[in-house]
This record gives structure tokens, sequence and C-alpha cells, in this order.
């Protein structure tokens, strides 16, 4: 059997009806069950290492600088495998700061700056490893079989347009794509990433925990092999590209303006100690954000200019599969990249009440409502601008969110100390009305869970009563985000 027929009965568990084409690993590394059959094994060169897990090999690995991991690859040719572990060489390149750092393919050949001929070809193909093999099959398993045959009842709706009434009265609990206003502006007719080379080659944007330079991150988004690659999410992007953002009739010359439906945004009164809340996004095929919810309990809406994304979301109030929550959401735990989940959990998540799911292409918007997880692939290289906002309907949201989840708050300037009491005093200058009802629901909200909280601890034991009945408490908290606090 070839490695690659291995790779496809990989995929037989995750019961789509296509075979996946993967390729062979570049060094001929084969899954772990391979060495059932096989006649010799590469690991049983490696010496006392035999006796773990090679989990563990690669954790011991992180200990080693560059020099040793070379000099322990040079001893037998599992150790150049294991050595040649992409996430140990990323490691490095993100602790440091070259000045000029030329993009080579790899994460090691980039580190090392080795061109492709001094790459020697070593086969590694009777060496049988699961956690060599992974990440190779997760960046190449098909998307298509996952973000096709949606069902009917999971669709997001797709609408041309909404007035911001329509918005407000309807839509700003529910997920839904756009399809005209992008369309409209100049960045949707004018970008691509050749054409913001021509522009922004030497303007260094964020890429997760790297700052380079346009030119390289596009190196990168051309020729890398990364199951979960670096995604450019920068969001200072307005002043370095130095746009002008605004509605057209106040800006003329306006790059891009909010979709007027979403109308306003609370966190405005906030001004420059408003928290982030647009960002540039940039990313190869396959890149994309893994399960969450948005922060601060802001509401978002995503504009596609280049490509396409999937999404796949879920209400507040349930987890998507394989997604595990603590009980102040501070923790969530998840697999590790989105191919992962797509192989382990897509199937389940899409038969689980309350998913919706979607492509959102070139030129369309999709709307993120407050509280709503979810995880988002690029089905091709994509183009993005996305911005949060507070509409008047999660008011109470965002307030609760800053008052009770004080150290899940983020994105705010460090010398904003108390963001809560700052937001209440700017909205009651310019919304007193709109900040006392928000209040006042928020009020209403935390007696309803006291009392559901006494009736739980003050609930008759049970009476013996074969209907089980042990009280008038019945379990379902119904509504939204129903965290059981006690009082
Ligand atoms: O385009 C994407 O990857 C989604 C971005 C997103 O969810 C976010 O900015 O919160
Ligand atoms: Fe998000």
């Amino acid at each position: 059997m070839t490695a690659t027929e291995v790779a496809h009965v990989g995929a037989i568990g995750d019961s789509k009806d296509r075979w996946e084409a993967i390729p062979c690993h570049p060094l001929g590394v084969k899954p772990s069950g391979n060495a059932l059959v096989a006649t010799s094994n590469l690991r049983d060169a490696v010496g006392t290492l035999n006796a773990l897990p090679d989990e563990l090999i690669l954790m011991c690995l992180e200990f080693l600088d560059a020099a040793s991991l070379l000099r322990l690859g040079r001893t037998c040719k599992a150790l150049y495998a294991f050595t040649r572990s992409e996430d140990l060489w990323k490691t490095f390149l993100v602790g440091e700061s070259r000045q000029k750092l030329v993009w080579r393919g790899t994460w090691r050949a980039t580190f090392l700056n080795l061109s492709p001929s001094q790459i020697p070809t070593i086969d590694c193909s009777a060496l049988f490893s699961d956690a060599l093999h992974r990440p190779f099959y997760c960046a190449h398993i098909a998307l298509e079989p996952y973000v096709t045959g949606i069902p009917s009842h999971n669709r997001i709706p797709r609408l041309e347009d909404l007035s911001a009434e329509e918005f407000q009265e309807k839509w700003t609990d529910r997920p839904f794509i756009l399809t005209g206003p992008v369309k409209e502006w100049p960045v949707y007719r004018q970008w691509s990433t050749d054409k913001l080379l021509d522009n922004y080659s030497s303007t260094v944007f964020r890429a997760e925990a790297v700052d380079w330079p346009l030119n390289t991150y596009v190196d990168y988004m051309k020729n890398n092999a990364d199951e979960s690659p670096l995604y450019l999410f920068d969001r200072s992007f307005v002043s370095k590209m130095d746009l002008k953002v605004g509605q057209p009739s106040v800006i003329p010359d306006a790059a891009y303006w909010p979709p007027p439906c979403f109308g306003e945004d609370l966190f405005a009164v906030l001004k420059s100690d408003r928290p982030d809340s647009r960002w540039l996004i940039v990313g190869p095929e396959r890149s994309g954000s893994t399960f969450h919810k948005d922060p601060n309990a802001t509401s978002a809406w995503n504009a596609v200019i280049r490509g396409s994304k999937y999404w796949i979301m879920f209400p507040s109030s349930s987890p998507p599969p394989g997604v595990y929550v603590s009980v102040d959401q501070s923790e969530v735990t998840s697999p590790l990249s989105i191919a992962e989940w797509l192989l382990g959990f897509h199937a389940e998540a899409r038969r689980t009440p309350g998913c919706i799911e979607g492509v959102c292409g070139e030129g369309e918007v999709l709307h993120v409502p407050s509280g709503w997880w979810h995880l988002v692939v690029n089905l091709e290289p994509s183009i993005a601008i996305t911005q949060n906002f507070v509409p008047r309907a999660h008011l109470s949201a965002a307030l609760d969110f800053l008052q009770n989840k004080a150290d899940q708050v983020s994105g705010f300037r460090k010398n904003v100390h108390d963001p809560y009491s700052k937001f209440v005093e700017k909205m009651r200058q310019s919304h007193s009305e709109l900040l006392e009802a928000a209040l006042e629901e928020l009020q209403k909200q935390k007696e309803g869970r006291k009392r559901k909280w006494n009736e739980i601890v003050h609930a008759p034991p049970d009476n013996g009563d074969p209907s089980g009945k042990t009280g008038e408490f019945s379990f379902g908290f119904g509504g939204d985000d129903s965290d059981i606090e006690v009082p």
C-alpha cells in the first residue's frame, strides 16, 4: 500500500463519500498503523528514545536550540524526520526579530535560509508516525465535502440589503449574508493581493505573533503547507494604509464604509478610548479562525473583498460539538486546528440543533450577532475587512460583559482602567434613556437568576412521587446566555 492509499483509509471514519487525494508526505513518513505490516522500522534506530511516544519526543525537542536540532537530525533518519517538524522551526522564527526575512516555503528552510536545492531528499518511508503525518494530512484534506451539501434548515439567510429599521427589528440576533452593499466600496473594486503589493509592499502588518512586511506575507501565502496557516489580522490597517473610512455622503473619498443597515455603534461614544474595532484580514486557502465568540459581547460584520469564506455558527447558549467551555466561559478548549475540528466534529455539528452555515463570497458581508460561536475557513486566498460594534439591542450584553467578565474584557488601551465605568459615563452623557433601559433589563435578569437559584436551593426533597417531580422547578433556563450565578 502506498502512503497515499493509507491516508485515504484515514478518511473512512469521517463518513465522507468522497475520497480525498492526499499527496505523499515529503519525507515519505506514513501513519502509525502501517507499522503493523512493515518489515522494517526506522524508529528502531533511535536507541533509548524508542521508549518514548512520538509526541513526547517532539516535546523534548522543543528544549533544543537550532544547532542542537541540526546535530541530532544527523544521527539517524528517524530523528532527522522528527527534527524536521515545522512547529519547532516556527517557534524559532516567531521568537526572533530578523531584519530581512526571505520566506522559503517552510519554516525550517526560512529559518536556515535554505533554497530548495540545499534540502536533501531523505527517504523516511519506513517511519510510521501519526504525530508527524497528521499535521501534513490535515494540511491537505479537501475542504469541499465540508462546505457543500448544507442542509436547507442550516443555511445562513442571504439578503440583497436591509434597512437599519429592519435590522433593528428582526435581525440583531440572527446571522445573515448581505449580497449588495460591499460591491459599492472603492476597496472592493481596487484591491487584490497584487494591487496591495503595488502600494504597501514594505508596510508591516501583524500576522498572529509576527510583524512582517506585506511582500513577505504574500510570499508566505503563495507557498506554504501549514496545517494552520499564519493569518494576517491587523487592527491598525486604516492608519498604516492611510485610508479614509465613513459614509460617502460625509467622506466623499472614503475607501469603505460600514453597511448602513447595521446602524449605530454604541461603543463609538468612547471615541479614542473604544476597544479595537476593525481589522484587515488576509490569508491563504485553509487559513481562518477557530471557534470563538467576538470580544466584549460585540456584534460584527465581515466583508469579503477577495476570495470566499465558509462560516459555521452556533447560538450563544450551545457551544459547538468538540468545544468545551468553562462555567464562566473564560476557558475554551477545542481541537487545535480547523482541519482537526472538521475531521472530528463537523458531521455531528451539522446535525446539532442551532447550527447554521454558509459561504460568504466575494463582495458579500456576513453578520455575526453578539455572543454567537463561529468558525471560519478561507476557501481561497482571501482579503476581508471586519468591524465590531454594539447595536442598541445588545447594549445590555456589552454592559453585562464589561461589568461581570472584567477578566475577559479585551482590546482596550492600557490607560482605560475601568472600561465599564467609562462606558456608563459616556452613555449617560449622550444616550441616557438607552442606558437606563439596558441597566433595568440587566437588573431584571439578575433578579430572575436569583429567583431560580432560590427555587433550586429551596426545592422540597424527592417526595417519592413516581412522576419524579420534586417541586415547581423545571430545569430549563431558556433565553440566551444563562450562566447560573450564585447570588
Ligand atoms: O474572517 C475571519 O477569519 C473571521 C474573523 C473573525 O471571526 C473575527 O474577526 O472575530
Ligand atoms: Fe469573530
